[in-house]
């Protein structure tokens, strides 16, 4: 199945929330794109512009807007080769899907030919550093693993000590789930990048966060408050596949300016893409007529 149709496949039940919905009928589209989670605000602006449009091509002009309005976060994940080692940390609130992306990203940028490593800075949880260590394995990467309840700055030290010896490209940080909410935690993230930067100035290259699709407008919360702790590079949507709350996206388009690099639709290592604005608002409207 190529990319598009996986896509199709896994936002099925948020285009569900636009079927039998059409564009002839101004206030069941904006009762259906508030109820996929596009937001109160946005659905109401998307509608009003569409009111403007003469033609009879209305989707059209939804489609249009919605692009429109997506293209400018719909960035893909570069890797600098003048930047390397580039570091890559992964945050997020507890199960979004960071430890199972930074097996996906390994496997893609391992068929692409780089080289990887993976630091385990998730201490606390048990199992956490094992479940990263199977992906370390199916991707055939070299990983920094940490003693129970060890200090996960002190972790990251140790390995990108290490890392400055052996060189590799990529080094993707793991981090423990934590909720936007609890400062400890929060300065923890900060304390993790600032002891990145004592090895390497630039570095981290990447902080992402991590979102769950399903949580919708929740979503917005995180950003706001991760960011605040932590600057943040970019984001990554998980689990859309399972989730009615898709058009969420369409939301942090609105309200950050944050580039979102990657779509996951499923568990599977190959269920994660870049996120095009095209294939995305295609997979959104799939149902309105
Ligand atoms: N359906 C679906 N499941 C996903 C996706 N991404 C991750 N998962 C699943 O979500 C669950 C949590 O994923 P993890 O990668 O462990 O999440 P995490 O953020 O590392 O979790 P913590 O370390 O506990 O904070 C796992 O069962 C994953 O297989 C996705 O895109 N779609
Ligand atoms: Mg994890």
């Amino acid at each position: 199945m190529g990319w598009l149709d996986k896509l199709k496949q896994g936002m099925k039940k948020t285009a569900a929330k636009l079927s039998g919905v059409s564009t002839t009928d101004l206030e069941s589209l904006e009762e259906a794109l508030i109820l996929a989670d596009i937001g109160v605000q946005t659905a109401h602006d998307l509608t009003e512009a569409i009111k403007k449009e003469k033609s009879e091509k209305v989707k059209e002009k939804l489609f249009e807007i919605l692009v429109q309005k997506l293209t400018p976060i719909a960035k893909p994940l570069e890797v600098r080769k003048s930047d390397i080692p580039f570091i890559i940390l992964m945050t997020g609130v507890n199960g979004a899907g960071k430890t199972t992306t930074i097996g996906k990203l390994a496997h893609q940028y391992k068929s692409q030919g780089y080289s990887v490593a993976m630091i385990a800075a998730d201490t606390f949880r048990a199992g956490a550093s094992e479940q990263l260590q199977r992906w370390a394995e199916r991707t055939q990467s070299p990983i920094f693993v940490g003693a129970e309840n060890e200090d996960p700055a002190a972790l990251v030290y140790k390995s990108l000590e290490t890392i400055r010896k052996n060189p590799v490209d990529i080094v993707f940080i793991d981090t423990a789930g934590r909720l936007q909410n609890k400062t400890g935690l929060m300065q923890e993230l900060a304390k993790i990048r600032r002891i990145i930067q004592k090895h390497y100035e630039n570095a981290p290259q990447e902080t992402i966060l991590v979102l769950d699709g399903t949580s919708g407008q929740n979503i917005l919360s995180q950003v706001k408050l991760f960011k605040e702790a932590c600057p943040l590079t970019g984001l990554i949507m998980t689990k859309l596949d399972g989730s009615a709350k898709g058009g969420v996206l369409v939301a942090l388009a609105d309200t950050f300016k944050l580039p979102v690099y990657a779509l996951g639709v499923g568990e599977g290592i190959e269920d994660l893409n870049a996120f095009t604005a095209n294939d995305y608002v295609q997979a959104l409207l799939e149902n309105v007529k």
